[in-house]
């Protein structure tokens, strides 16, 4: 017995040696390791070894394995070094390429809906000679409610659930945060726009997120009127629907605004019919607007006497969903490459 499983190593090493790829590696694996291999077959001549050469041979026999074992692991990797080494000689051999399977389609990036819609938006304003500015979306208390005429006390407060820092500071809940940073920062008379990101601690629903996306627009000059502000609400609308939506505009209450406005537009989901998104009204609030109040421009460093504003806060996750009709705000800023590819441009 002992014998035999010596020629079977020297047959597995001669048989190694000549082996000249994978494929006839895995043959010979096959031989002499498989369940009907060369070692099987001779264990199972193990009943007639007398049981006091049990233990030695079954050593041997495992030795036997581990040997060829090796050897099967140092030929593949005596094989697969000369595959590489013949692949670098190769003049022809281009190693950014794939090296097996179909040819690979390079899938390419393409812009995030809010993005388009944000860019359009830009490029409207810009060419009405608005600024384009950027604040921080960690704000301090005062920034976001205090210098928009909304004291502690005040019940408007609670309008917008807020997600507080540890450190008293708080996530942004609208971009109406940059109008007094813009006074101070470009000084009268201007007009800018300031889209972000904010955040509120509320309810999600299909048109409700906890964090969403909003257009800040700021005019300040010594005479703005209503008119003015309705006309730029106009523009920007037409320019990113390219066809005529139904709007209206009602009489609205924020603490930074007298008067104040909003603009809602007819749901586009559903056509006016009623739809989870607009809550079954037909409507949604989308651009919240209205002439600045003048302890916003006070705080801003701005004589109210001598200066005026209006501003609106659109609702820009909203304008993207209206625009191409999308049933449900949580798709926005879910992540999933399904509904993101629909948006690819050209
Ligand atoms: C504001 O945030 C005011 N800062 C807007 C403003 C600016 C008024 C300047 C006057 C002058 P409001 O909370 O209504 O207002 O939000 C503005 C818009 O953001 C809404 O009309 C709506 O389109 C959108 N919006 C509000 N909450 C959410 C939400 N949870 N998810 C998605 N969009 C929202």
């Amino acid at each position: 017995m002992l014998d035999q499983l010596d020629a079977v190593l020297d047959e597995a090493r001669a048989a190694l040696a000549g082996v000249a790829d994978e494929a006839q590696l895995r043959d010979q694996e096959v031989h002499f390791l498989g369940k009907k291999g060369a070692l099987t077959a001779l264990m199972k001549g193990m009943r007639n070894v007398a049981p006091a050469d049990r233990p030695l041979v079954g050593q041997r026999v495992n030795e036997v394995r581990a040997e060829i074992t090796s050897a099967i692991e140092a030929r593949r990797s005596e094989l697969e070094a000369a595959r590489i080494a013949a692949l670098c000689d190769d003049p022809d051999f281009d190693a950014t390429l794939p090296l097996a399977g179909p040819p690979r389609t390079r899938s390419v990036g393409a812009l995030h809906p809010l993005t388009q819609v944000t860019r359009h938006i830009e490029d409207v304003f810009r060419a009405m000679g608005f600024h384009l500015l950027d604040y921080p979306e960690v704000e301090t208390e005062f920034q976001n409610f205090d210098s928009l005429n909304i004291p502690a006390t005040h019940p408007a407060r609670d309008m917008q659930d807020t997600f507080w820092l540890k450190n008293g500071n708080l996530l942004r809940t609208h971009t109406s945060t940059g109008q007094v940073r813009a006074m101070r920062e470009l000084g009268p008379p201007f007009r800018a726009i300031f889209p972000g990101r904010v955040f509120r601690y509320e309810a999600v629903d299909a048109s409700h997120e906890h964090t969403f996306h909003q257009c800040e627009g700021l005019m300040v000059d010594r005479h703005v009127s209503v008119a003015n502000l309705i006309h730029s609400m106009k523009t920007l609308l037409s320019n990113i629907f390219e066809r005529d939506v139904t709007v209206r505009l009602r009489p609205g209450y924020f603490p930074f605004v007298e008067p104040g406005f909003e603009l809602d537009i007819q749901c586009q989901v559903c056509g006016g019919k009623g739809c989870a998104v607009c809550k079954q009204s037909g409507w949604v609030e989308l651009l919240p607007c209205g002439l600045v109040h003048p302890n916003v421009l006070r705080h801003g460093g701005l004589d109210p006497d001598e200066w005026e504003g209006w501003a609106f806060g659109l609702g820009l996750s909203r304008l993207v969903m209206m625009k191409y009709q999308i049933e449900d705000i949580r798709h926005l800023l879910g992540g999933d490459l399904r509904f993101l590819s629909q948006f690819r441009q050209g």
